[in-house]
């Protein structure tokens, strides 16, 4: 193909072979993109084919696309079982403020009537509250941050947030990494390189530690799990921490499984071997870092012996984990979110990126890579486009939480959920706008006293694809969107940018996400969203890599040109001097942030909340550690369930025992059980596997059951575990107790069925 002369930038040399679109045996031909909806993080490249009326035909994965190469997953390939779905919702609809919660009150409404009471009811509650008592909601990595982010700022508020309690998906992680370090990292799998393990420049991994993660079902945050594989028969070796015998697990040189919660202990005695038998790259530290006597201290009482029993673990696999780690460069974490997940979330995060860091494995090929967007564009799937120009002083600090927990005001735009909880059980708001997510299912840990807030709301409106029990429950007015086949969009994160091109006709009335919010925020404050067209505002957003919407389409995934070891370029502070983005210009192992916000400056570790070791008498009645939400291959979240073809491999909710411990409590496999703390109970299905140890369970998160119409919330209320969570971070705000908790499980009696 022809380059596209008007991109000035410098990008990586990428040739497809085929056009954008292209005609093939009769059908139409679209090279494209993924994201959502329905959900997805990742952005894989697809040629979808079409019919002369533009009915879709099949997918397949793009083999010349760097980031998949060719391969899809199963919920890619049920597409038109989305769009096509009898449930799926195509028009907009209205239903009077009583009649919440009855599925059979909803009136189907023009868009014009709909945008006019979306607007009108928002602009009395801004007027009459304020702006920040509008909270907006959204779900995880959808194609709609910087949409709903936007929108909000527009309306007045700066209260734009995921639900769940310590906004314990990435957050941690990332808000540390951002404080420390001044940037974020991820490993180096080779998915910066176009041309992939082939580039003469990539070297393949020793050693790729799995850490609180199971990527073969999950690939999280824009990296995906077979890559490990593909990595794994180049020569690297695997480490797995995982209280559970994932198949990543079962194929590791050393499996940690340890005890839900304790990755801090497990990190600090992980430093302490790496120290003590002085196995840390002295370079790197000496000249790079900040803080390694502090950290040296604070670990030095963690030898492997005390983190084993914290952990529940073997001492000599901690120190067989360190060595092989450190041994030899370059080695990397592929980390997951039951990292997040502990109330010690950001402390153990510190721990494991202290690993990675002082075995010098910063930026160098194989190793952590300090990612930035392609091409400098900001206005990413993180959302917070233009915040803090948009909002005023005084608004700003009304977001939610950025009173108690100061690692809110760095580098993230988002109200922290706990606070916002709090504030609107203060009366302090009196409307919600939910789009893309479905907070009661899957997100709220404390499910009921959200929906109390839910019930108490002047106004709510769910932006959807289908009918939740988030809508069914608060919805006064429902907006129905289109799927990723149907719009146009851009698809920009760590490596690469690209465009989702519409190719199948949209059903309906559908809209898609982008459109309603430049609709509406245009009327609230068209300052804030100048643009006419949707395209508009895509072009806006690819200013910065010189390409339009159209140039980009036809030019296909484009890579900026990559840069390892930034640090040492001065690439990575503002001034361009040589170091990192933090106060001191050195990578912190011991944070000055922290200390100067009063938090612990260095990596640690707290016990869950309810665990063995810190309320024994709650243990003695609730024997049993609870782990929940281990992602399903065929669900993303709380999706998918009304997918036959994927539902089929999950039936139900099922909650994972060892054999002994299935035996133990009388249960059988497929029995329906009691999942019950001091904190709520719901029921699920016996699922006997020994992946789990014994005395251990994990329940699944997300459940309900589209195709009861006329129970309560589709039965969600009996089947969600997230009624045995709490809403309780920690002290930075970040992670909380969601994969480490205890409870009882007994069967469900005859009766009660
Ligand atoms: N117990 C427990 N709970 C958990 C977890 C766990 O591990 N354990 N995991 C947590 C994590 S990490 C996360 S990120 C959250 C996820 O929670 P959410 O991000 O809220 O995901 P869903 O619950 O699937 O809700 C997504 C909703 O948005 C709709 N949707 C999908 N794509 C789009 C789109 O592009 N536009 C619009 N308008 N709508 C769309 C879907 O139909 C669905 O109804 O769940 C959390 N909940
Ligand atoms: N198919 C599919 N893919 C998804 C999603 C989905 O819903 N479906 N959700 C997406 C989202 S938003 C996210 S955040 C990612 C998350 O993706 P992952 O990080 O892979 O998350 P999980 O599968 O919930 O948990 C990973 C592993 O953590 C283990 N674990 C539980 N407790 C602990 C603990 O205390 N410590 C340690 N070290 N491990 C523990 C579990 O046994 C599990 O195997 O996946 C994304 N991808
Ligand atoms: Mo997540």
């Amino acid at each position: 193909m022809e380059a596209v002369e008007s991109n000035p930038q410098p990008r990586q040399e990428l040739e497809y072979s085929k056009p954008w679109q292209w005609e093939e045996d009769g059908l139409t031909g679209t090279r494209t993109t993924v994201w959502s909806a329905p959900g997805c993080h990742e952005g894989c490249g697809v040629f979808v084919y079409t019919d002369k009326d533009g009915n879709y035909v099949k997918v397949e994965g793009d083999p010349e696309n760097p980031f998949n190469r060719g391969r899809l997953c199963p919920r890619c390939f049920c597409i038109d079982e989305v769009m096509n779905h009898p449930d799926r919702v195509l028009y907009p609809m209205k239903r009077a403020k009583a009649e919440r919660g009855n599925p059979d009150a909803w009136e189907r409404i023009s868009w014009d009537e709909a945008y006019d009471i979306c607007y009108e009811e928002l602009k009395r509650v801004a007027d009459t509250w304020g702006g920040d008592t509008i909270h907006f909601q959204r779900g995880t990595g959808r194609d709609v941050q910087w949409q709903v982010g936007r929108l909000a700022y527009a309306v007045g508020s700066p209260n734009e947030y995921g639900c769940m309690s310590g906004t314990s998906c990435y957050l941690p992680r990332l808000s540390q990494m951002a404080m420390t370090t001044g940037g974020q990292m991820v490993a180096d799998m080779s998915a910066f390189l176009a041309k992939r393990y082939d580039d003469p420049e990539y070297v393949v991994p020793n050693c790729i530690m799995v850490w609180g993660c199971n990527p073969l079902d999950s690939n999280p945050d824009f990296q995906l799990g077979h890559w490990i594989t593909d990595l794994m028969q180049r020569g690297s070796k695997i480490i797995t921490v995982d209280p559970r015998l994932t198949w990543i697990a079962s194929r590791s040189e050393v499996h940690l499984a340890l005890r839900p919660g304790t990755d801090g202990a497990l990190a600090m005695g992980m430093l302490n071997v790496i120290i003590n038998e002085d196995l840390y790259d002295h370079d790197f530290v000496e000249n790079w870092t900040y803080g390694f006597e502090q950290l040296a201290e604070r670990v030095a009482d963690w030898t492997p012996e005390h983190a084993a029993e914290v952990c529940w673990l073997d001492p000599d696999d901690i120190r067989r984990a360190a060595r092989l780690f450190a041994e030899k460069k370059p080695s990397s974490v592929f980390w997951g979110v039951a990292v997040d997940m502990q109330n010690s979330g950001t402390g153990a995060a510190q721990g494991i990126q202290a690993i990675f860091a002082i075995t010098g494995n910063i930026d160098i090929p194989g190793g952590m890579i300090f990612t930035h967007m392609p091409f400098g564009i900001t206005q990413d799937m993180q959302g917070g486009w233009g915040m803090q120009e948009i909002l005023p002083p005084e608004v700003l600090e009304k977001r939610c939480g950025v009173q108690q927990y100061p690692m809110y005001r760095y580098g993230i735009a988002h109200a922290s959920p706990d606070a916002a909880l709090e504030a609107a059980e203060e009366g302090r708001c009196k409307a919600i706008w939910v789009q893309s997510t479905n907070t009661l299912t899957g997100m709220a840990d404390e499910v009921e006293r959200w929906k109390k807030v839910f019930e108490g709301l002047e106004f709510c409106c769910v932006v959807d694809a289908f009918m939740t029990p988030t809508a069914q429950a608060a919805a006064d007015v429902f907006l129905p969107i289109k799927c990723w086949p149907e719009k146009q969009s851009i698809r920009a994160y760590y490596y690469d940018v690209s465009t989702m091109n519409p190719c199948v006709a949209a059903p309906g009335e559908v809209k898609s996400d982008a459109e309603i919010c430049l609709t509406l925020g245009k009327r609230f404050n068209p300052d804030v969203w100048p643009w006419d067209t949707e395209e508009e505002v895509l072009d806006e957003i690819l200013k910065p890599s010189g390409f339009t919407f159209q140039t980009l389409k036809e030019n296909g995934p484009a890579y900026p040109e990559f840069t390892y070891r930034k640090y040492e370029k001065g690439l990575m502070r503002p001034d361009g001097a040589p170091g990192f983005n933090t106060p001191t210009g050195l990578f912190e192992l011991c944070s000055t942030i922290f200390e100067g916000s009063g938090l612990d400056p260095l990596p640690n570790f707290k016990e869950p909340a309810l665990s063995p070791v810190s309320s024994p008498l709650e243990y003695k009645e609730y024997p049993i550690i609870l782990m929940t939400g281990a992602r399903s291959p065929v669900f993303f979240h709380t999706e998918h369930r009304m997918i036959d073809r994927l539902r089929q491999f999950n039936s139900d909710p099922f909650v994972q025992l060892s054999t002994k411990t299935a035996a133990e409590l009388g249960v059988a496999d497929g029995q329906w059980v009691w999942i019950e703390n001091p904190r709520g109970k719901c029921r699920q299905k016996v699922q006997i596997t020994d992946m789990v140890r014994d005395g251990m369970a994990l329940g699944q998160h997300g459940w309900w059951y589209p195709e009861d119409k006329d129970a309560d919330l589709f039965d969600m209320p009996e089947i969600n575990i997230n009624f045995l969570l709490k809403n309780a971070p920690s002290v930075t705000g970040f992670g909380a107790d969601i994969k480490c908790t205890l409870c009882k499980i007994y069967p469900v009696a005859e009766e009660e069925m």
